[in-house]
This record gives structure tokens, C-alpha cells and sequence, in this order.
């Protein structure tokens, strides 16, 4: 990789541009599922988001594979399936969304011109455990004036095995870290699934470079007075071998809350800066 986007990649975001151009009733979805080594899952879980039914409810519909350099067939598998694919420079779930957040940021402020229709952004792991069908629902809570979404898999029905009874335990200290943190009641902080208004995502700072992202996610959320609400959602178990190390991500994750807090509310980053060895591209 290196370079920057090439003129093919560059014809295919105007292509993708162009199409966001068109007007639609109820505003403008973007979907990412970040995805390290997902080629067993990430043809199930794109096969089960509900894209005809979003756009027959007058949604625009964009899906994104966020991929952390992949070294199986999940790229393949993403275009196969109809996702436009944009690859992370470096490593690292945090990183890797930042970027994708900050990507598809700019590539909405030069589609709408100034119309600022609604913009929502959803997030779900591309490992086959979050509900895809719940974005209906998700789009419905944000639509509805909440500025942050996020899915509580302790509120929902949780498949047997699906959470460590290590991990279970570490998600509800950290919750409750978050909780007395912030201020802000949350039952499950480290979910995998969220959904933004695309302005709220604009205005907050995040700094994650790995599995903290969420930790920052709700944070920065909550530190900058955003409307936030949980919905209850199901897990399954993951297909596929898990990439988080237990103690290690929770050390990680706690120590991002607390920087989060002590940092206070930092000013807006600057959006809209592509790194020059991020590529990207749409289905063909
Ligand atoms: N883009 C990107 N995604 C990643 C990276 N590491 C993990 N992921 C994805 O992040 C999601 C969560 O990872 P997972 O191993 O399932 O962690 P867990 O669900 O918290 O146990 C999965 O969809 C992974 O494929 C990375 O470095 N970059
Ligand atoms: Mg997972």
C-alpha cells in the first residue's frame, strides 16, 4: 500500500458521492462492520442486514467493511456481498473506525451540499454476534432525538457460551466504571453495537487506538452532553476465533475511561483528514 487512493479509487468515491446525492425522505444510513480476519462471518452478517426493508422505509443505504488488514478472504467476501470496502492504515479497532468515521464524514459533507439531511451511522462487529436486524430499531431510537444508540447484550437474550464468564465479569466493573465516571447509566460500555447521528459524531473527540474505542466512544459522548440511550439487544456466540486478550483489553479500556475523564472535554478533532495509505473502494 502507499501512495494515496489511486485514480481508480478516486472515480469510484465520486461514483459513490454522486449516488448520495440523491434525495431520500428519511436521510442517509452508513453502515461499518469492522472486520480483522472475518472471512467465515462477515458474508452471514452482511446477508442479514435488512438493506431492502431500510430502503423501502426511505433510507440511503451504504454498507462498509472497515478492515484491519485482513490476511483471509474477508475483502472478497465484503465486495462479494455488496459492501464497499475501505482499508485501515496500521492496526487496531480504534484506529481503524477513526479513520472510517473520518472518511465517510468528509465523503458526506462534499455529497450533501449544505442540504444536511439526516445522517445516521451505525457500528456492529463483523463476527456474526451482534443483531443486524436490530438497525431498524436503532435508526427508530435516534430518529426519535437520541444522539447515541448503544446495544446492551445484558438487557437482551444472551446465547449460552457467547460471553466468557471472565468477560461477562469484566464487562459489568466496567460498565459500572463508566456509570461513576460519567454520570451516565450504562449497563454493557464495551457492546459492539451503536448507532450515531453523524453531527454528534463530528463534534466529539476520540483518541482510541484499539478494543477502547467504545470506552472512548462513550465517554467523549456523554462529556459532551449527547442524548444517549440503551437498547436491549441479543448476542451469539462469535463464529470464528475471537482477537481481544481478555485481561490485557480490559486494563486498556479502564485506563481510556479514566484518560477520557481527565481530559475533560477536549476540543472537536479536526475531521476529514485522509491518511495517504487508507485506500478504498466500492463494489464494482
Ligand atoms: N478494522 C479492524 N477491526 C478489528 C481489528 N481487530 C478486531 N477487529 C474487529 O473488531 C470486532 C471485535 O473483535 P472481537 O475479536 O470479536 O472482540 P470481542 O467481540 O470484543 O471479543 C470484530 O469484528 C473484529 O474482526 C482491527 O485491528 N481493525
Ligand atoms: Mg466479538
Amino acid at each position: 500500500m502507499g501512495g494515496g487512493p489511486s485514480e481508480d479509487d478516486a472515480a469510484h468515491l465520486a461514483g459513490a458521492a454522486e449516488n448520495s446525492l440523491q434525495p431520500s425522505p428519511r436521510g442517509h444510513v452508513v453502515i461499518f462492520l469492522p472486520a480483522l480476519n472475518e472471512e467465515r462471518a462477515i458474508g452471514h452478517v452482511l446477508d442479514r442486514i435488512p438493506r431492502a426493508q431500510l430502503e423501502a422505509a426511505g433510507y440511503t443505504v451504504s454498507i462498509w467493511v472497515v478492515d484491519g488488514n485482513s490476511t483471509d478472504r474477508t475483502l472478497e467476501v465484503g465486495r462479494k456481498n455488496g459492501a464497499s470496502v475501505f482499508i485501515q492504515a496500521g492496526r487496531g479497532k480504534g484506529n481503524g473506525m477513526r479513520q472510517a468515521f473520518d472518511h465517510l464524514l468528509r465523503a458526506r459533507d462534499r455529497a450533501d451540499g449544505g442540504s444536511r439531511e439526516p445522517e445516521f451511522f451505525l457500528m456492529l462487529d463483523a463476527d456474526g454476534s451482534y443483531p443486524p436486524e436490530a438497525i431498524s430499531t436503532f435508526l427508530d431510537a435516534l430518529a426519535s432525538g437520541n444522539d447515541v444508540v448503544l446495544g446492551s447484550r445484558f438487557r437482551g437474550r444472551m446465547a449460552e457460551g457467547a460471553m466468557t464468564p471472565l468477560n461477562a465479569i469484566g464487562n459489568r466493573v466496567l460498565s459500572a466504571l463508566a456509570h461513576l465516571l460519567f454520570g451516565v447509566s450504562v449497563t454493557d460500555v464495551c457492546t459492539g453495537m451503536w448507532g450515531f447521528k453523524a453531527d454528534t459524531l463530528r463534534k466529539i473527540p476520540l483518541e482510541a487506538h484499539g478494543f477502547d474505542l467504545e470506552a472512548d466512544l462513550f465517554g467523549s459522548a456523554c462529556l459532551s452532553q449527547a442524548r444517549i440511550t440503551e437498547l436491549p439487544i441479543d448476542y451469539d456466540a462469535r463464529i470464528g476465533p475471537p482477537k481481544l486478550i481478555p485481561l490485557r483489553t480490559g486494563m486498556q479500556i479502564a485506563l481510556r475511561l479514566f484518560v477520557r475523564r481527565l481530559n475533560g472535554p477536549a476540543q472537536p478533532m479536526p475531521r476529514g483528514r485522509l491518511d495517504s495509505t487508507q485506500t478504498t473502494k466500492t463494489p464494482a
